[in-house]
């Protein structure tokens, strides 16, 4: 079976941008591949972070992807640093990752214009640690938003690197785009983030999320209830995509276009569509709060399995550098 590898960050709330742009096809790719799902906290130690809430937002992050309905039925989950044989690779793919590569990165520009206080080397390093998350598994397939394309071809030049020089022991990964790559916050500028303040979390009140959905900004040239919109144009149409079916899509493209149908209307029926689908997500979210010990349980076992899966591919990569290995280790 095909081997997939993704991560997310627990750096703040899952928003609907994780959800629909990742974790909705983390799920549906659980029954074709072998999938591994990692909630990758020495990545979101590279800004800023409040380090009393970093051990619970680990915990809920976990149990976010769990209550969207990933399971050790069907995948593993586990948390980063309970598997440190990532940050060792890491290490050693620096010593084949020229540094101009690094700073050509997107999001290491955009990260360290908004950390101008903090440009630390981690931020710098960032997609070479996600090259070892990837690779330490020998994971072919990515799935991802279209903010980490550029990542994931930096992991294939790492492996393609590594494996001129040493041994041929990796695969050059590719990303998998969902059909909403990229989800605009409601300001309708910038990408969702948790950092942004510009999300919909996927666990808010219902009135919270109506308030952010209400004001949200649309297609900029419907100006007046009587202007026709474009819906190839509005941030919130993109959002319907994920959570409408066809027939819905289909009135609100011909409404919006024709002006009989206004952005609140447009709203209104992507809210509730929006709230039917997150609604059982909340049920469950709710029930595995009531019992975190057995979300626990599954990411200690997670990390279990692929430690195992880890230590083996470091042994190869080991012997493929020339390292000197006593016996005993
Ligand atoms: N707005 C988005 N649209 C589509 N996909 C998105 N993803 C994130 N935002 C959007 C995808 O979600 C997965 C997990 O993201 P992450 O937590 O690892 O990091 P991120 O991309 O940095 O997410 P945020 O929300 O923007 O976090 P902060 O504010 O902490 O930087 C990834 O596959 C990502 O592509």
């Amino acid at each position: 079976m095909k081997r997939i590898f993704s991560g997310i960050q627990p750096t703040g709330e899952i928003h609907i941008g994780n959800y629909i742009g990742a974790i909705k096809q983390w799920i549906e790719l659980t029954s074709e591949y072998d999938c591994i799902y990692c909630v990758v906290d020495y990545h979101a130690i590279t800004i800023e972070y409040d380090i009393e809430q970093l051990r619970q937002r680990t915990i809920d992050t976990g149990l976010i992807l769990m209550a969207c309905g990933l399971s050790p039925d069907n995948c593993k989950i586990f948390v980063q640093s309970h598997v440190p044989e990532h940050t060792e690779l890491a290490w050693i793919f620096n010593c084949v990752t020229p540094i101009g590569e690094l700073e050509r990165m997107t999001q290491f520009k955009d990260k360290a214009r908004q950390h101008r206080e903090n440009i630390n080397m981690g931020l710098m390093d960032y997609p070479v640690l996600q090259a070892a998350d990837i690779l330490i598994y020998k994971a072919g397939y990515v799935p991802v938003g279209e903010d980490q394309v550029q990542h994931i071809e930096l992991s294939r030049e790492v492996a393609r690197k590594f494996n001129n020089r040493f041994s041929p022991l990796f695969p050059e990964p590719q990303a998998i785009l969902s059909h909403a790559p990229r989800i605009l916050g409601v300001d309708g500028i910038n990408k969702m983030s948790k950092s942004m303040n510009n999300y919909i979390g996927i666990l808010e009140d219902k009135d919270i999320i109506w308030e952010k959905l209400r004001t949200a900004v649309t297609d900029v040239n419907r100006v007046r209830r009587k202007d026709p919109g474009n819906p190839e144009l509005c941030n919130i149409y993109t959002i319907h995509r994920a959570f409408s079916g066809n027939e819905n899509l289909l009135e609100i493209d011909k409404g919006c276009r024709s002006a009989s149908i206004g952005c609140i209307d447009c709203k209104k029926t992507l809210f509730e569509n929006m709230v039917k689908e997150l609604d059982p997500i909340r049920e469950k979210a709710e029930q595995l709060k009531k019992n975190e010990d057995y979300v626990k349980d599954v990411l200690m076992d997670g990390a279990k399995l692929c430690r195992e899966m880890a230590q083996n591919t470091m042994e190869e990569v080991r012997t493929s550098l020339g390292l000197y290995r006593p016996k005993i280790l």
